[in-house]
């Protein structure tokens, strides 16, 4: 097993973007196919890897052991240990609730799963499953999953179709569902299928492919989704209560074949949600954070979004709910598996590999010294951040289910397809071409 190194105190490597110079720091490397990061409210990060290993990183940088108390996993293919997310009341509880894709009895199959666990000195204690997909159909493609709380403390789970896209379709499935529950796994009375015969109450929203990033909006304070596409067409969802969202029946994407998706009816069809957003070309996108920290200004209100096989940071301009500008960075470099903006308002990477890395994105001339950020850069662009606070939550959902998709993705589509340097997703239907996402 490799072990992963704290590498504080390394220099941070100058990084040139549309507002003026950052720096990019490496904080540890080492880790196996690190996947999620979460901040704890004293400054410790949690860090999965997906072969089942939950870490803790101190504040000082130490990285602990293994932590005791993590279930078995589905290590295969996209399968194992996936997102981690504190409780919203964590100070109180101590809860840490993990994300993973849980074998079948025989161990051949995965489904989706969410454990908690009191966090102690060695790790998770009294854990329990709060949630889990049955019948469990992944072969380790298409398990989601990335776990967020609104603030009323319910519980978003994020899933994935399993690879077996009709069930996305069927609501007496929990595949390709985004779900929402109380923070001990019982349904809200809420929820819109409770009672609806033949339906599964945990459901919030369907017709998902597999959702790869979930980030609550930092002013409307609802889940905003991303999702893979086949060959073409990720998309950003605003999931909305017992809406459709489509997939297989309507994608921008091809199947890998590059023939149409067996089924689709189109890229749009009465009764489904066009996405906020798509790209063309995939990037295959994964974790996802709204920046609303204060250390690099200019990107207050914009959503920034990792990239595997478009090795990226993808940062996006929002004019509400529209995504009117995209900068990628960091290109050609690394996979990049999550993103997430720390307590001191500093984005924090984690990169996909045998030897993944923890980077850290921080103003020019170091940690907290914003002065010099400010003097590099252009005054910033307000235009993405003000329409947004002037919008009423209950607003932001309305108008954008009634954009024709063409028109929500249109200004940005040229763009995305433009940078275009990481290597183009692999074309092939194999469960390799899945695993390279
Ligand atoms: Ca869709």
């Amino acid at each position: 097993m490799s072990t992963p190194r704290s590498l504080e105190g390394a220099q941070p490597e100058v990084l040139e973007t549309e507002y003026g110079r950052l720096a990019v720091r490496v904080l540890a490397e080492g880790f196996v196919h690190p996947w999620s990061l979460a901040f704890l409210p004293d400054g410790t990060m949690l860090v999965t890897e997906r072969p089942g290993r939950l870490r803790r990183i101190a504040a000082d940088g130490a990285i602990s052991e293994p932590l005791d108390g993590v279930p078995d996993v589905f290590v295969q293919g996209q399968s194992g240990l996936l997102d981690v997310a504190p409780s919203p009341t964590f100070i109180e509880d101590r809860l840490v609730y993990i994300a993973y894709g849980e074998p079948n009895w025989r161990g051949n199959k995965a489904g989706t799963a969410v454990a908690r666990g009191r966090l102690g000195a060695r790790g998770l204690e009294h854990v329990e499953v709060v949630f889990r997909q049955e019948p469990k159909l992944s072969s380790g493609t298409h398990v989601g999953a990335r776990i967020v709380f609104d603030d009323a403390g319910m519980l978003y789970v994020g899933t994935g179709d399993n690879r077996d896209a009709g069930k996305a379709q069927l609501l007496d499935h929990l595949q390709g569902k985004l779900v929402r529950l109380r923070p001990d796994g019982r349904v809200p009375e809420d929820n819109p299928f409770v009672g609806q015969e033949g339906a599964r109450p945990e459901i919030w929203s369907y017709g998902h492919r597999n959702i790869q990033g979930m980030a609550l909006h930092p002013l409307t304070r609802v889940p905003w989704t991303h999702e893979h596409g086949p060959m073409g067409g990720d998309e950003i969802n605003l999931p909305q209560a017992g809406r459709n969202y489509g997939w297989p029946l309507v994608t921008h994407g091809l199947d890998y074949s590059g023939q149409p998706v067996p089924g689709a009816v189109g890229d749009s069809a009465e009764g489904m949600e066009a996405p906020l957003h798509y790209w063309p070309k995939s990037p295959a996108v994964s974790g996802m954070a709204f920046y609303d920290g204060d250390a690099i200004a200019p990107w207050r209100g914009n959503l920034l979004v990792g990239a595997l096989a478009g090795q990226a940071l993808i940062r996006l301009e929002l004019d509400g709910t529209r995504v009117v500008h995209e900068e990628r960075l960091l290109q050609g470099r690394d996979r990049i598996r999550d993103v997430r903006v720390g307590p001191d308002g500093l984005v924090y990477l984690l990169t996909d590999g045998k030897d993944g890395k923890l980077l850290r994105l921080e103003p020019a001339g170091g940690h907290g010294r914003q002065s010099e950020t400010e003097a590099t850069t252009e005054p910033a662009s307000t235009s993405a951040a003000q329409p947004t606070t002037e919008q009423p939550p209950a607003a932001a959902p309305g108008p954008v289910t009634e954009q024709p998709p063409a028109a929500a993705a249109g200004p940005v589509t040229e763009q995305a397809t433009t940078p275009a340097s990481g290597p183009a997703r692999e074309p092939a239907g194999t469960p390799v071409g899945e695993q390279a996402r």
